[in-house]
């Protein structure tokens, strides 16, 4: 797999990115300077004899000292957040831009659940991330090593309790990062496997309603959702517990600060005020203790989210632009010897070899599952082929820019999918330079025009919205007139006029025929009534052509033909 840097997100932001640890370093020295002049007030001011003019002197330096303190603080978060914001910005819009360039075989690859939750969940942790790193990642280290040298600075034998406290420390950081890191990585998983759930339900809620499967559904979320929720809280009892242990610690880090201080000060070798200091530094240490605990919590996760992010960016497009001039036009379609399978497994399409002349009407017949869909997916290489070639207009289609070959089909896939936006704006989407006048012209030809007009706002019916919908012929209808305002040269009907009757597919076909006379077209479908007038049928079985010829030719020789023509007699089809 390709290496890929995330870090590189954060290049354009680079001012921020130096700035805001800037501005901490300056917080940073703010808080070690603090406790040193309270010392002073103590010692000098109140125990010594410096007088009331110095307290108000050094408290308001003091004053002053938090101010800067303040102000630096709150410059640094906004410039870490500019950061981390603009860097989660650009990182979803890569992903975005990734995913879209995805062809069919990466989009089988990943499921849209996962890539949801990649783009969205996993894309904030490394946001968080950028934000812990340019702020606590700077802190901890900076205070810990700052406090520690303060505190040695007042009393040498203040060394024995950092001896003590720092492995204690040290350890419980790595049992927390031991523990926590798989368990972040399965909560990111079961996160996936939750939103797949949740994605499945709501595209599928007609069909789980229809069969009373809801009862069944709710089951399947709520272990998925029970296994998140165990995941976290395990998570969440890791570090609850983390949160006494440091108390012990620091109360015991109290009582040794004070107990040493204590014996120093009757020694004569330390004041009062120092041991105010020490207990601000070394409680000072302790917190970057919480600080560090919290960075190891967020490495494991964001280290999880980076792998997920980052296996989307790095994925292959498998299906990309060749370079050949598009020259000739017409619409031309040859087969040399075709085998492919999905995935490159088990082949659904064996040595298939057909010549579509430019401008001629092809139907393409056969049972479920015979592999026609698959066929014409090949022509606008949707996938590519396993063994073989095919040829637009003399070309390999992987020598097309995917653009240019595109263009020179008009598609209505077996699933009509229409997107929110009126029904005039759904058929536009085939040609979006195209006139009222086409838009209308192609709706009429679609035999969509007389349901659409129907409808109180016509053209401009919204769909998607209130529970407006299509019907399932009225959908097909549509997405048939979006192909053919495309007027594109060759036109590929993917069984899409399945739910329609009989006579509405006779009047469709007799306007395709006036008015894409010259076009080549490829029509699959079930019935032998929507293809009994085309040029040649093929009739495929098993991913294989098992016979091909014109409608009567079939009826003579074709034994699978008669059969099926036999089963749909009285179906518009003459006996
Ligand atoms: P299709 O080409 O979809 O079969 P079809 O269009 O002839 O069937 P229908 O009339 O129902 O539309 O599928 C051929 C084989 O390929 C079938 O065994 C299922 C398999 N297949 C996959 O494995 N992955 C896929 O994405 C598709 C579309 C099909
Ligand atoms: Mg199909």
């Amino acid at each position: 797999m390709m290496k890929i840097r995330l870090r590189k997100y954060l290049k354009p932001y680079m001012r921020f990115v130096v700035l805001a640890p800037l501005m901490m370093v300056l917080e940073v020295a703010m808080d070690l300077t603090q406790p040193r002049l309270m010392a002073m007030v103590v010692n000098d001011g109140i125990l010594g004899d410096a007088g009331l003019g110095f307290i108000v002197r050094t408290s308001l330096i003091m004053l002053g000292v938090a101010v800067i303190g303040m102000i630096t603080g709150f410059a640094c978060t906004v410039f870490a957040m500019f950061a981390a914001q603009n860097y989660g910005a650009d990182l979803r819009s890569d992903l975005f831009k990734k995913v879209s360039s995805f062809s069919f075989a990466e989009l089988d690859q990943f499921s849209t659940g996962s890539l949801v939750t990649r783009l969205t969940n996993d894309g904030t942790q490394l946001q968080n991330m950028v934000l812990l790193a340019l702020r606590a990642f700077v802190r901890a280290p900076l205070l810990c090593v700052g406090a520690i040298v303060m505190v040695l600075s007042i009393s040498r034998t203040y060394g024995l309790v950092i001896a003590v406290v720092m492995p204690v420390i040290a350890l419980t950081a790595m049992f927390i990062y031991k523990k926590l890191a798989p368990l972040f990585t399965q909560i990111q998983e079961r996160l996936d496997g939750l939103n797949a759930i949740v994605q499945e339900n709501l595209s599928g809620v007609r069909v789980i309603k229809a069969f009373v499967r809801g009862e069944h559904e709710k089951s399947r979320f709520g272990v998925a959702n029970e296994a998140l929720k165990d995941t976290n809280l395990r998570a969440m009892f890791i570090m609850a517990a983390v949160l006494p242990l440091m108390m012990i610690v620091m109360n015991a880090t109290v009582l040794a600060v004070i107990y040493i201080g204590g014996l120093q000060v009757q020694a004569a070798q330390m004041q009062v005020g120092d041991i105010m200091a020490a207990l601000s530094y070394m409680t000072q240490v302790l917190f970057t203790f919480m600080i560090m605990s919290r960075i190891f919590v967020s490495i494991p996760r964001a280290k999880a989210s980076g792998d997920r992010v980052r296996e989307v960016l790095a994925a292959e497009v498998s299906i990309t632009d060749g370079d050949a001039a598009v020259g000739s036009t017409g619409g031309d379609i040859v087969f040399n010897n075709v085998t492919f399978g999905y995935g490159g497994g088990e082949p659904v399409l064996k040595q298939i070899s057909l010549h579509i002349k430019s401008g001629e009407h092809v139907g393409l017949l056969g049972s479920t599952g015979a592999g026609k869909s698959s066929l014409v997916h090949l022509i606008s290489r949707f996938y590519d082929v396993c063994d073989g070639q095919v040829l637009v207009d003399g070309v390999d289609v992987r020598d097309y820019p995917l653009d240019a070959l595109r263009a020179k089909i008009g598609f209505v896939l077996q699933e009509s999918v229409l997107f929110s936006g009126t029904i005039g704006e759904n058929i536009r989407w085939g040609n979006p330079n195209a006139d009222d006048a086409q838009v209308l012209q192609a709706a009429k030809s679609a035999q969509a025009d007389e349901y659409i007009t129907a409808k109180e706002d016509g053209y401009d019916t919204l769909l998607g919205q209130r529970g407006l919908t299509l019907s399932g012929g009225q959908k097909q209808r549509a997405s048939i007139a979006r192909a053919l305002l495309k007027d594109a040269e060759i036109l590929i009907l993917d069984d899409s006029t399945s739910a329609l009757d009989l006579a509405t597919e006779s009047n469709l076909n007799a306007a395709i025929n006036a008015e894409h006379a010259g076009k080549t077209r490829i029509t699959i479908a079930q019935r032998i009534s929507s293809v009994m007038n085309a040029d040649r049928i093929y009739v495929l079985e098993h991913g294989e052509i098992a016979a091909f010829g014109t409608h009567e030719e079939l009826l003579e020789t074709c034994e699978i033909y008669q059969d099926i023509h036999r089963s749909q007699m009285g179906q518009g089809v003459a006996a």
